[in-house]
């Protein structure tokens, strides 16, 4: 194996990493490692590095010190210097771990606490499941210094294994401070039933017994992909697989054999940033406006997958590692899964002679799965035959719950059993999208179809046109989805044109998506301000990595996206970024109880102008095996 530049830090460099912090800073228990994550090298040199070449490994470590309640961010090298050190003034740590266990261990030690779930019937707090939800911006009155907070709603867990979100302990939250766990305030509204309706899910309870006969993907030959480190090669396509614990997983440097010449198609995708804003005004609903990936860190809640139920076929799992809030390095095997997939017909023709030409397709997949409380997230990457480039996020676990109190309306809310509300949310991702389409210097392009009036432009009045706008600049690249006009964005390389004198490109593809409900001027709005433009583009620029900015735990807002782009750069002919902004609005199903069946969204990458003929062409047909 041959280290590259932007491998994932391994557990040794990690653990390396905080000794050094802790050796040359002198940290100590006071001090919180709140994300530990590879320190990119910059594009240029990670492009002319060599096979073999010396690899200046460093991480970006954010300590948070809980004595002065300071964020810090580092630079450390895993050969153990301390490259930078600098206060980053006015920012908060996201959740960690080791504060939410104190948080919560806070929390069922309250006697107010342990009064009112007594007042509700319930004994123990150890029958009771509670989660650590950040406020957002919306602190109560009188707790608003400045200091971290997070709140605790309840689920009563009525026996062991019983699935929790089935019975919600309505108005009862702690509100915590997280830097010395003290429960600040216990809120408390009497008078709501727990919903009793069980809402069991585990097969020793459902007996799973829909059955189908057995179905194996099978490869006789092995797979077709090959795996270097975290370099990956599969049919024409080259890339590298990345992870850190905020974003979790990482596709780099995309790269595609066009008929014996490799052409760059992008430098690094992510998805930089998932919020939830949740519809309900209800007191258990209104402040569930988390960024799952900037104020918890979504890789930290990488699952390790298991083969034959996560993944079917000849898998590859790559592990990871991530740094825990007290230092430790936690590895999580199998985080990633690497495998191929038939994809069903990639291309088909049969002439007017009856000859047939037919290939089926196949896609490589690279996918992690998350769980955040009651959620599951599947990140997919496909990879696909014709040259094009699917990010399909799955969405799946279980709805959040409240209790409905009697006599009230929920009109933001389904009942999903009797006294058992799902309240109406968002989930809107932002992927960052660091495309250098042969080449680094690229511009983009809005192509919207359109029909001129009938007239001379439009004889028969069935003709249309696409309509070009360049997005010249960043004010002029917040863009908004057009499904009527079939809008597309493509980046294109003006100075490499094709075979018909037109310049190579790859167009963005809306797939399913959302818009916002929140108002710009609500709290959320304000916090999450990228929400409101599907794309957003910007020049590239290191320091400009997630689009409701670096530190949203407790922001007011305004940071990000709509701050840097609030400088108005040029946009053309410069290394681009694009920021694609999509989602799902989950109005929640009384199908999506016990546990939701996965719901999908994301967009493609798709040439455009960049091959000359359709890549699929020369895919050598697949041998008739198996088939009846
Ligand atoms: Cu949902």
């Amino acid at each position: 194996m041959t280290q590259h530049p932007l491998d994932p830090l391994t557990a040794t460099e990690l653990k390396s990493v905080v000794a050094t912090l802790r050796r040359d800073r002198g940290l100590d228990h006071r001090h919180l490692m709140a994300m530990v994550q590879l320190e990119e090298p910059a594009k240029e040199r990670v492009l002319s590095w060599q096979a073999g070449e010396p690899v200046d490994r460093a991480a970006r470590a954010t300590v948070w010190n809980r004595a002065t309640a300071t964020v810090s961010e580092a630079v450390v090298t895993v050969n153990g210097e301390v490259l930078e050190w600098k206060d980053i003034p006015g920012a908060l740590s996201p959740v960690l771990g080791p504060e939410a266990d104190d948080a919560l261990a806070a929390a069922k030690a309250d006697p107010r606490v342990i009064q009112a779930l007594a007042a509700r019937g319930i004994a123990s707090p150890d029958d009771v499941h509670m989660e650590t939800w950040p406020f957002g911006a919306q602190i109560p009155a009188g707790l608003d210094d400045g200091r971290r907070l997070i709140w605790t709603p309840m689920w009563h867990r009525p026996q062991p294994g019983a699935n929790v979100y089935a019975h919600p302990i309505g108005g009862l939250r702690a509100i915590v401070d997280l830097d010395n766990a003290e429960v600040v305030a216990v809120e408390n509204e009497p008078g709501i039933p727990i919903p009793a309706t069980p809402a069991p899910y585990r097969l020793d309870e459902t007996g799973g017994g829909v059955k189908l006969r057995e179905l194996s993907i099978t490869q006789p030959e092995g797979a077709s992909f090959t795996v270097d480190g975290s370099a990956i090669n599969w049919e024409r396509w080259r890339f590298r697989i990345g992870f850190c614990q905020r974003e979790g997983l990482v596709i780099h440097d995309v790269r595609f054999d066009d008929e014996g010449t490799e052409r760059r198609i992008a430098h690094r995708m992510s998805i930089a940033e998932l919020v939830i804003p949740y519809g309900d005004p209800s007191p258990g609903a209104y402040r569930k406006n988390a960024f799952d990936t900037g104020e918890f860190g979504l890789g930290n809640y990488t699952n390790s997958l298991a083969l034959g139920c996560d993944c079917l076929g000849e898998i590859v799992y790559m592990d990871a590692a991530v740094v825990d809030g007290d230092g430790n390095v936690r590895e999580i095997p199998n985080a990633i899964c690497l495998h191929e997939e038939d994809f069903g017909i990639l291309w088909k023709h049969t002439d007017e002679l009856g000859h047939v030409e037919v290939r089926r397709g196949r896609r490589f997949v690279a996918s992690s799965i998350v769980t955040v409380n009651n959620y599951e997230y599947g990140y997919f990457w496909y990879f696909y035959q014709d040259g094009s480039i699917e990010f399909e996020a799955k969405l799946t676990g279980i709805v959040l719950t409240l209790a409905a109190e009697p006599g009230q309306e929920y009109p933001s809310s389904t009942e999903i059993e009797p006294g058992l509300l799902a309240p109406y949310h968002q989930h809107i991702f932002c992927a960052r999208l660091d495309l250098d389409v042969d080449g680094t210097e690229n511009s983009v392009v809005e192509v919207d179809a359109v029909a001129h009036p009938i007239g001379p432009e439009n004889p028969h009045g069935a003709a249309y046109v696409t309509r070009e706008t360049p997005l010249d600049v960043e004010s002029a690249a917040q863009r908004l989805i057009d499904p009527m006009a079939n809008r597309y964005w493509k980046v294109i390389n003006p100075h490499r044109t094709n075979h018909v004198a037109q310049p190579v490109g790859y167009k963005l593809v809306p797939g399913h998506t959302t818009y916002p409900m929140a108002h710009r001027e609500s709290v959320i709005g304000q916090r999450a301000g990228f929400m409101y433009s599907h794309l957003w583009v910007t020049p590239n620029a290191p320091d400009e990595k997630y689009p409701a900015g670096d530190y949203p735990f407790q922001a007011e807002g305004g940071a990000g996206l709509p701050a840097w782009t609030s400088a108005n750069r040029s946009l053309e002919d410069t290394d681009v970024v694009l920021w694609y902004v999509f989602g799902t609005n989950h109005i929640p199903r009384t199908e999506d109880w016990p546990v939701m069946p996965v719901e999908r969204a994301g967009f493609h990458l798709k040439p455009v102008g960049f091959f000359r003929r359709s890549p699929g062409i020369d895919v050598a047909p697949s041998a008739a095996v198996h088939c009846h």
